[in-house]
């Protein structure tokens, strides 16, 4: 049979909001079990079921605001236990249980509870909480000197099932705080000493009352005469998992009124107190650093919206490609180049009509050898060499702007292309080596890197970096600058092309070039003069020797 569980009272509150919801449709209940959290300005509560069964019909969302008798939920269970609809109710002290309700106030007067409260010095005690014993100090909520007013939550409480907060019947500066977080209390025990300050103005009918957490009953009333405000005033059961995380967060009411003030999710939050339990602290500090972050960010210039994750398969049929290892590093690593770097890319065209005829009269001869030249040995030999003569592209440049660090050796890292991903070997001290040592080692380094067997240290201490697509194909790119290196050179495919010498049209292999480079470190100016000399000494290679 299907029963409907309603709302209880909730101490009189009306739109009371649905801050979680604990169940599934489909789940199975036992009686007590917490369905949903309701919240009210100032207490926060789980509902339990009445009835033991399988939910089938959940009617509430989370942010909707309910009131008493509406219908939070439908349960399937066993015809001897069902009745036409339940109201849902909060957990009944023993003591309000055993007597007639409407006749159980929820508030004390302070002398009830107080007697020993003094006429300028009062005594705030532990008032009743229902038949639990033993409860845990969670949190102290004020300090020694603190000027606090009436209803304002001097400590929070937690029993086995409910956090809570207890707030102040006076007004006053506090003068000592006489129990301390992780000790248990019980009712009657003093929970702070009060310099009580215009008591009487703050509680104008001189009979100052706490708000005692009397949970209710399906029947209960809120107070009446002289209790103030809703009755669930400082109840509040531990709340659960929030929708958006699996891990249970701890919090009390208070906080979590902060968290959502402040917007801050508080599974996000890390939890400071017992037990990882959230405090007010731990939110402010939260906030904090998220206050901070984009300042970081903005620093770095990355303080950009991120491109938000699209369900793609919304539009057709999809495959993940799990990213390989590299791919990650170097996804961060170019990201983190091209937001931190300002890029400019220099294009120049260098005639190696004269270096290709000899380069391939060289194979010719290094063939027996089994040596093989292709136009990036030549290219690495005459980027060292042009290195040398503007030493600002062989460097790096300080965070602070405070220098540039020129660098007296020259290693070139060689983009490769490996099935993994893009893999930058270094060729170290190319400046004392020969076009055939480079160009073996890059052959070698090509290999290692394609069989996975690079060492470390070989992908280290690059000064300047090339990357050759002229074995694939295009006209020109724009490659990142591998930071903190401030320049690369880009390598497109050499074509026959009629170049203009003065007279007439000269069928010339032309190699395209692409220099791009850090503008904070390197003027326009200065990448036109080096695209120059690399391709005067690419023109004519005898001027390396000069
Ligand atoms: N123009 C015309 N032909 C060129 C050329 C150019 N600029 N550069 C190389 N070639 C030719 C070579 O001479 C060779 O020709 P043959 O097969 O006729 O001998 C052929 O292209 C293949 O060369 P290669 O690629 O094997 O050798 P390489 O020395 O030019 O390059 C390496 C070596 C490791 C750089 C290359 O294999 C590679 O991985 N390139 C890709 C680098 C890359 O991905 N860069 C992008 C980085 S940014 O995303």
């Amino acid at each position: 049979m299907v029963e409907k569980i309603l709302v209880p009272d909730v101490g009189g509150a009306e739109e009371v909001e649905v801050i979680e919801i604990l169940v599934a449709n489909g789940d199975m209940v036992n009686v007590d079990d917490s369905l949903v959290v309701l919240e009210s300005d100032k207490a926060s509560m789980e509902i339990p079921s009445p009835l033991a069964g399988k939910i089938t019909d959940i009617k509430v969302t989370v942010g909707d605001k309910v009131d008493e008798g509406q219908l939070i939920l439908e349960l399937q269970v066993d015809a001897g236990d069902s009745v036409e609809s339940v109201v849902a109710k909060v957990e009944i002290p023993e003591k309000s249980k055993s007597e007639p309700v409407k006749s159980e106030p929820v508030s004390k007067k302070a002398e009830e509870i107080q007697p020993e409260v003094a006429s300028i010095e009062k005594l705030v005690s532990v008032p009743d909480v229902g038949d639990a014993t033993d409860i845990m100090v969670t949190e102290i909520l004020v300090k020694v000197g603190d000027i606090i007013s009436p209803e304002d939550s001097i400590v929070v409480l937690e029993s086995d099932k409910a956090s809570m907060e207890i707030p102040t019947p006076f007004a006053g500066e506090v003068l000592e705080v006489l129990i301390g977080e992780g000790q248990e209390v019980n009712e009657g025990d003093g929970i702070i000493k009060l310099k009580a300050v215009g008591a009487t103005e703050s509680l104008p009918n001189e009979d100052p009352v706490v708000e005692v957490p009397v949970q209710t009953t399906e029947s209960a009333k809120p107070t009446e005469g002289k209790a103030k405000g809703p009755l669930p005033e400082a109840v509040s059961k531990t709340i659960e998992a929030p929708k958006s995380s699996d891990k249970p967060v701890h919090a009390g009411p208070a906080v979590r009124k902060q968290a959502r003030q402040y917007g801050v999710e508080l599974s996000a939050v890390k939890g400071s107190g017992r037990s990882g339990r959230v405090l007010k602290e731990d939110i402010q500090a939260y906030v904090k650093k998220q206050l901070s972050a984009p300042k970081a960010a903005a620093d770095s210039g990355s303080g950009i919206p991120a491109i938000p994750d699209v369900d793609f398969s919304r539009f057709g049929e999809i495959e993940l490609a799990p990213l390989s290892r590299i791919k990650k590093a170097s996804a961060r690593n170019l990201h983190r180049a091209w937001l931190n770097v300002p890029h400019v890319t220099q294009f120049d065209e260098a005639d190696i009509t004269e270096l290709e005829a000899f380069r391939k009269s060289q194979n010719l001869e290094l063939a027996k050898e089994g040596v093989k030249l292709t136009p990036l040995a030549f290219l690495v030999k005459a980027c060292v060499n042009v290195l040398i003569k503007y030493p600002q592209f062989n460097a790096s440049i300080q965070s602070d702007y405070s220098n540039l660090v020129l660098k007296k050796y020259y290693n070139i890292g060689i983009a490769v292309e490996t099935p993994d991903g893009l893999v930058v070997p270094v060729l170290k001290d190319v400046d004392k080596k020969g076009v055939i040592q480079i160009g073996n080692e890059c052959g070698e380094l090509a290999k290692l890197a394609r069989d996975k067997k690079l060492p470390m240290d070989a992908m280290q201490g690059a000064t300047f970096t090339i990357s050759s697509l002229g074995g694939i194909g295009g006209t020109a790119f724009t490659p990142i600058v591998n930071a903190p290196e401030v320049a690369i050179l880009g390598v497109s495919r050499s074509k026959m092309a009629p170049v203009w010498n003065g007279s007439e049209f000269k069928p010339s292999m032309m190699l395209p070039l692409s220099l791009s480079y850090d503008h904070r470190a390197i003027d326009g100016a200065e990448a036109a003069r080096f695209t120059n000399a690399l391709t005067q000494i690419l023109g004519d290679v005898r001027r390396m020797l000069l």
